[in-house]
């Protein structure tokens, strides 16, 4: 059930000192420093200062989550499970209220910000309910009177270290099975969206997590995100962001064995083929392409057109994109909203030089919108490169904005080879009405997402999700699959027979008199 829609306007907070949350208490950074959050659609909108922590607030959390944990993993997973949907409940309640802050504070309009809250109360939900599941196995034994069963145990703190693109339903994807499964938390949540994690912080103590469960540290990668992944009493770190920092984390996490997951970067290609419903496509390409002003992991940033509908679907393509719409994503009528940072429109700028200087051709776009109240953020124009060959630095690097660079092909086997021909593997689309060609292209896509008549965005949280090759290290969220991460699995042989019974040794001899 949708979460009431509230009518009247919600005020935006006022600026002020936020705080780390370290074993149930709301605190400033030992440092005595602090970081600004500011509005990327409006500088001049200072919503708070947060504090910029050390290693010694590092420190200070680790112990705690340790403590926590003696208790913590007691407590029956249900009851561990009904804190969660208890958190999914306040969500739910307070979506509007949320989503508007988390545009305020990371750009993305509200249709979206909506819809990562409400990815985060759909996470809350499931995995508040596998807390009455977290199944082991039951198997039979190769003895008589012997019974063998898999349980799942807790791991210990996890640490998890958050990008800013999805500031509410990232760390919900981490934090909800970690604390279903036993484990307590430290969270680093990325500088730019501070705010949104405070909430959710904020949400799950409201809900009744017990002091030092989950712990907040508020900081620099470099300086609070390393120190958790460094710190031995660290379990396991859960990590998403870029492939560059992902390296260093499973560098770091290999001196003392740490389980890491890292979900990294994505180069996700639509495929589109001559049989496919165009309206369809282009409203997929649209929303894939431009959706989040292009910093979803999942964003399509190349477009692989078979070359009889390349011209024809291009015009459609670049119509609708200047009709796009920039703007506050607070604003209703806003369809795209500004970059998150200058650092991020000044990376977007230098691809789009590198792809005229590699020989692709500027269709649209291509440089900082800047005109009237747009002036105040960190806004650039959609921007669509056609004439791309596959092995441009455009078509093989994550820009993560509104960039798409198109490919033409002749052959659905070519697009294929297009397709794969990056070192990352996240998602990947094809839009056609012929089913061989679909399951085909669904065998031989290397991604860990293949959508069919949808665009690359648009993850379920029940589902499990991930990327091949150098978008991950072979783990998962979301869906059933996240719970193999956050726990062990323990192997039990419980003996009734009353005697010394050997496994291999027993079982010839019982197999040689039947
Ligand atoms: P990153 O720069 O990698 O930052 C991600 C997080 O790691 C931030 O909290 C960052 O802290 C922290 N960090 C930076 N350096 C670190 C270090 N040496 N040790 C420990 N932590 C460190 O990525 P981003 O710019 O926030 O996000 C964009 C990237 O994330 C893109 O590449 C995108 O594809 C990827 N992403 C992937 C997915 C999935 S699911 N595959 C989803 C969303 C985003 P700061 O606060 O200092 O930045």
């Amino acid at each position: 059930m949708e979460a009431p829609k509230t009518q009247q306007p919600i005020a935006l907070d006022p600026p002020r000192e936020y705080l780390n949350y370290i074993n149930g208490k709301w605190k400033p950074s030992r440092s005595g420093q602090w970081f600004e959050n500011r509005n990327p659609a409006d500088q001049d909108d200072l919503i708070g200062l947060f504090p910029l922590s050390t290693e010694e607030d590092v420190q200070e959390a680790v112990e705690a989550a340790r403590e926590a944990f003696a208790r913590w993993r007691r407590v029956p997973a249900p009851q561990r499970g009904a804190i969660v949907q208890r958190a999914g409940d306040i969500l739910r309640a307070r979506k509007e209220e949320i989503a508007r802050e988390m545009t305020r504070e990371m750009g993305k309009i509200l249709l979206e910000t909506r819809g990562d809250v409400q990815e985060g109360i759909d996470t809350a939900y499931y995995a508040a309910s596998e807390g009455r599941r977290l199944f082991g196995h039951t198997v039979p034994s190769e003895l008589p009177d012997k019974f063998n069963m898999t349980i799942r145990m807790p791991v210990g703190v996890a640490g998890v270290i958050t990008p800013w693109n999805f500031p509410l339903a990232i760390p919900t994807w981490k934090i909800f099975p970690a604390l279903v499964c036993g484990n307590t938390v430290v969270f680093k949540p990325a500088q730019l969206t501070p705010k949104t994690a405070t909430t959710l912080v904020e949400i799950l103590e409201e809900a009744g997590l017990p002091p030092g469960v989950l712990n907040l540290v508020h900081g620099s990668g470099s300086g609070v995100g390393a120190a958790i992944v460094r710190h031995p009493g660290v379990a396991l770190v859960s990590f998403t962001g870029s492939t560059e920092v992902g390296i260093q984390i499973s560098r770091m996490a290999a001196d003392s064995l740490k389980r890491v997951s890292l979900e990294l970067g994505g180069k996700n290609a639509v495929i589109i083929m001559p049989d496919a419903d165009l309206e369809l496509a282009l409203e997929g390409v649209i929303w894939g392409a431009f959706g989040t002003t292009g910093q979803r992991c999942t964003a399509t940033s190349r477009l692989i057109l078979h070359e009889s509908i390349h011209d024809l679907f291009l015009e459609r393509l670049l119509e609708r994109t200047l009709r796009l719409r920039l703007g506050n994503g607070l604003d209703p009528e806003t369809e795209v909203g500004p970059l998150v940072s200058e650092a991020q429109r000044q990376t977007v700028d230098r691809y789009v030089r590198i792809g005229l200087e590699e020989g692709a051709r500027l269709l649209c776009g291509g440089a900082p919108a800047t005109e009237g109240a747009l002036s105040k953020g960190w806004f650039y124009q959609p921007t669509i490169f056609t004439e791309v060959q596959p092995h441009m630095r455009i078509a093989q690097e994550e820009i993560f904005g509104p960039v798409l660079s198109v490919i033409r092909v002749r052959s659905l086997e070519e697009a294929i080879e297009v397709l794969n021909g990056t070192r990352y593997g996240l998602s990947s689309s094809i839009y056609t009405r012929n089913l061989q060609d679909a399951f085909y292209a669904i065998r031989e896509i290397e991604a860990g997402i293949t959508y069919v008549n949808a665009p690359t965005i648009g993850a379920e949280a029940h589902m499990p999700f991930g990327g091949v090759k150098q978008t991950g290290n072979g783990h998962r969220e979301g869906g059933w699959e996240v719970f193999d991460f956050y726990t062990e699995t323990k192997t039990v042989y419980i003996d009734y027979s009353g005697r010394l019974q050997r496994a291999q040794i027993d079982t010839e001899r019982l197999s040689g008199e039947a």
